[in-house]
């Protein structure tokens, strides 16, 4: 007690990994082990694009089997991911690759929905921003293929009519290595279909949408116990008897939140990988007509926070661009890449980050040519100038998102603190601090798996205390580094 180590899978829209947590509270310390990388992104089949859930199984198994080889005294394992997306499963079979959430089979369902329940109903009830992927959405997608295939073939119900449970990712990771169905708290407030004030499934508005109520497993909270490791994946994991799968913020961005070393009464989050998720902590939903309008979501936070945030577009539109300039073969050296943007001097256009036409993989460079052409400004012409460009517009987005969280939610922001990848990006940092106004503070990088590990040892009574104590470890193990705005 006092001490002790977890194992954290922490899975992103580009990578996954596992790493070894060991935590101290007496000593004060709070030290990491990465055992595993892995890439992930989506796979194009013939019905849309998906993610290779059963290889991020394989290779999430393979990292906790290394882990246990390292360090068999592992107590527990937790696991989070990017939200929304789920797999539907009849009995213990999975019926499918789950969707990604880049598939454009939801903008053509979200009509249907808004006829159904309005957004501004759908925003007092599960406070969230309008994100066209939003699990509320992919299942009225899955309904009308369902509609199309019994008109075409007889077949009624399609895959949502024949599961009979539908699990978040993480979730469905839990369930395999221990056979217990949940839905873990912060991940299923992305879905859309739980309400913001009760914490539960909305099961009037699941009736109205015509969604079969029964596929909604029981919420838990984060540092509930799911129970033991089924015996035969503890042998596959050469894992001890009595080790146990622990529910943590799921979501990743709740994650990534408890381990902000930040005073949420006057600092403002960027949890920057892919998305650039942008806002503050805060004890109660904001469900204004100016929070909706603004698009604002009010996401569950772990020990009952409220994440109240903006998705910007984030790193993928740079992630994209160089996926793009590397379609032939060729390969970028992203370090470069971005010494060239730090030393492009002439000015270059600032685009909207936040405009839906970035959302879907592709050529990004030239949507943004594009949309530079549509508003009368200059595109870039270099890859030096596009990625400026890029570095640029997320600055500016996530300056301004930073204002109106501060003025929707009446929180003082005197510092921003950037979590994640993002906090790797000096350029980023420094055009954040200059465009704001405000001093930027960066890291820790691993955020996300900090949070994971940190509530694991909470549960299993390694440290003790509430998110303060919690972030004090945080600011304890890892010095953020500074960046003063330029005057
Ligand atoms: C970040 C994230 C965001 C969510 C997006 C899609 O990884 O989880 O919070 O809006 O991915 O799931």
């Amino acid at each position: 007690r006092g001490a002790g180590t977890v194992a954290a899978v922490d899975l992103g829209a580009t990578s996954g990994r596992v790493i070894l947590g060991r935590v101290d509270q007496r000593a004060g310390t709070l030290d990491l082990e990465h055992v595993a990388r892995f890439p992930n992104g989506p796979v194009r089949l013939a019905s849309g694009l998906h993610w290779d859930f059963t290889g991020l199984y394989r290779d999430l198994t393979t990292g906790l089997a290394d882990a246990f080889r390292r360090e068999p005294s592992v107590a527990s394992i937790g696991v989070d991911s990017w939200a929304v997306d789920y797999g539907l499963l009849r009995g213990d079979r999975l019926l499918g690759e789950p969707f990604h959430y880049r598939d454009d089979r939801n903008a053509a369902a979200v009509d249907g929905v808004h006829a159904i329940a309005p957004f501004a109903e759908l925003y007092r009830r599960n406070g969230l921003q309008f994100l066209p992927f939003n699990t509320v959405y992919q299942l009225a997608a899955e309904q009308s293929a369902a509609e199309q295939s019994a008109a075409a073939d007889g077949v009624v119900g399609g895959w949502l009519g024949l599961a009979d449970s539908l699990l978040l990712v993480p979730d469905l990771i839990a369930f395999q290595l221990t056979g217990r169905r949940v839905a873990e708290r912060t991940n299923a407030s992305t879905t859309g279909l739980v309400g913001v004030h009760t914490g539960e499934w909305d099961d009037e508005l699941i009736e109205r949408l015509g969604l079969p109520a029964s596929v909604f497993a029981p919420i838990v909270s984060p540092g509930d116990s799911l129970g033991a490791l089924r015996t035969s994946v503890a042998e596959q994991l050469g894992a001890p008897a009595g080790v146990e799968v622990v529910a943590v913020g799921s979501h990743d961005t709740a994650s990534a939140v408890v381990a902000v070393p930040m005073d949420p009464e006057s600092a403002a989050y960027i949890s920057c990988g892919t998305w650039g998720l942008v806002g503050v902590e805060l004890e109660h939903p904001v469900t204004t007509d100016a929070a909706r309008d603004a698009n604002f979501t009010n996401e569950a936070g772990v020990d009952g926070r409220v994440r109240f945030l903006h998705n910007v577009m984030g790193l993928w539109l740079l992630s994209e661009s160089v996926r793009w300039w590397e379609r032939d073969g060729e390969a970028i050296d992203l370090t470069q890449l971005l010494a060239a943007a730090a030393s492009v001097t002439a000015p270059v256009s600032v685009f909207d980050a936040d405009d839906p036409r970035f959302m879907a993989p592709g050529d990004l460079p030239g949507r943004i040519a594009e949309w530079c052409a549509e508003h009368g400004v200059p595109a870039p012409q270099t890859r030096a100038e596009f990625a400026r460009s890029i570095i640029e517009s997320l600055a500016e987005a996530f300056a301004a998102t930073v204002r109106q969280a501060s003025v929707l939610s009446g929180v003082d922001v005197e510092t921003i603190h950037i979590v994640g990848g993002g906090a790797l990006n000096e350029l980023l940092c420094r055009r954040t601090a200059d465009r704001s106004g405000l001093p930027v503070l960066a890291g820790p990088v691993e955020a996300t798996a900090i949070g994971n590990v940190l509530v694991q040892a909470r549960a299993q009574g390694f440290v003790d205390g509430d998110l303060v104590s919690l972030r004090a470890l945080v600011s304890a193990a890892f010095t953020p580094r500074r960046y003063e705005p330029a005057r």
